[in-house]
This record gives C-alpha cells, sequence and structure tokens, in this order.
C-alpha cells in the first residue's frame, strides 16, 4: 500500500478566505483540501491534509513523514521566514518536498522574499493560488516515479 503524500500548512492559514481575497483568494482551506484529494486521486495517491499554528507540531509531521509520507507539500506561511528548525526537519526527509506559497512572495515584502526552508525542498511554486497546490501534487507524482524508474 502506497504512502500518502503530506499536504501541510502553516499558521494562520486556517482563515483563509476569510480576508485579503486580492492576496489569498476566496477559497477556504476546505476547499483547497477537496481540490488536493480530487488531483491526488486522479495520480492514484491519497493525502493527508494537515493545518497547524504550532512551529513544533510542523516539525513533528515532518518526522512523521520520514516513514509515513511518499513526499511532502509544504506551505508554512509565516514560518517559511523565519524557521531554521522547520529547516532542518526537512532536511532530514528523504523525500520529495514541494515548497508551496498562494501569493507570489517575490512581489511583496521584503521580509518575505526569503525563505529558510526553500534549502531542504525540491522545489518552490508560488503566485498561483490554490492551483499551486495541484501543480505541487503533480510534481511530487512526477518525482516519485522519476525515482522508483531510476
Ligand atoms: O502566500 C502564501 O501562501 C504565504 O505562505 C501565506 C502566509 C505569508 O506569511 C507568507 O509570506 C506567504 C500568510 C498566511 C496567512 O494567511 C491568511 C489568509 C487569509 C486570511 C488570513 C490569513
Amino acid at each position: 500500500m502506497a504512502l500518502p503524500i503530506f499536504v501541510l500548512n502553516g499558521p494562520n492559514l486556517n482563515l483563509l478566505g476569510t480576508r485579503e481575497p486580492e492576496i489569498y483568494g476566496t477559497q477556504t482551506l476546505k476547499d483547497v483540501e477537496a481540490l488536493c484529494v480530487k488531483r491526488a486521486q486522479s495520480l492514484g495517491h491519497s493525502i493527508a491534509f494537515r493545518q497547524s499554528n504550532s512551529e513544533a507540531e510542523l516539525i513533528s509531521w515532518i518526522q512523521e513523514a520520514r516513514s509515513c509520507a511518499s513526499g511532502i507539500v509544504l506551505n508554512a506561511a509565516g514560518y517559511t521566514h523565519t524557521s531554521i528548525a522547520l529547516l532542518d526537519a526537512l532536511q532530514a526527509y528523504s523525500g520529495p518536498v514541494i515548497e508551496v506559497h498562494f501569493s507570489n512572495i517575490f512581489r511583496r515584502d521584503s521580509f518575505r522574499q526569503h525563505s529558510y526552508i526553500s534549502l531542504g525542498a525540491s522545489g518552490v511554486i508560488c503566485g498561483l493560488g490554490a492551483h499551486g497546490y495541484e501543480l505541487a501534487i503533480d510534481a511530487i507524482d512526477r518525482l516519485i516515479s522519476e525515482k522508483q524508474n531510476a
């Protein structure tokens, strides 16, 4: 039985769809989860979709992924720009990791233009809203296949 793809969401993303629609769109995190489930199923994967406001919980989930996930899609939200601890956890994970952001972090405040976690990611997708999550699942699927066929 194949392992699920973990789709992990960081702080305040539980509020998605409730404010700043010009930056983050109008979809809720539940809507994004439904898109991810559909995309993953179409490729033969299951997903575990989670959100936490706690850095420690996100780190524990990345550690859990070492034995329980075939890949990780991570929107670390505000921790993207602050967390060496999340980077350390990612660097201890050997599967594919796609960092995703709803907004184009390079068109925003300068403090959002640096990501600590990109160093631990196979790829980064930003600025495409919820569609970025679907593309991230596509990318994880491709990276898993490439590894299996290598
Ligand atoms: O664009 C993204 O996905 C971000 O990861 C979102 C983070 C932000 O700190 C990053 O720089 C970029 C913010 C998440 C908070 O999201 C909310 C959305 C709607 C309403 C309230 C919070």
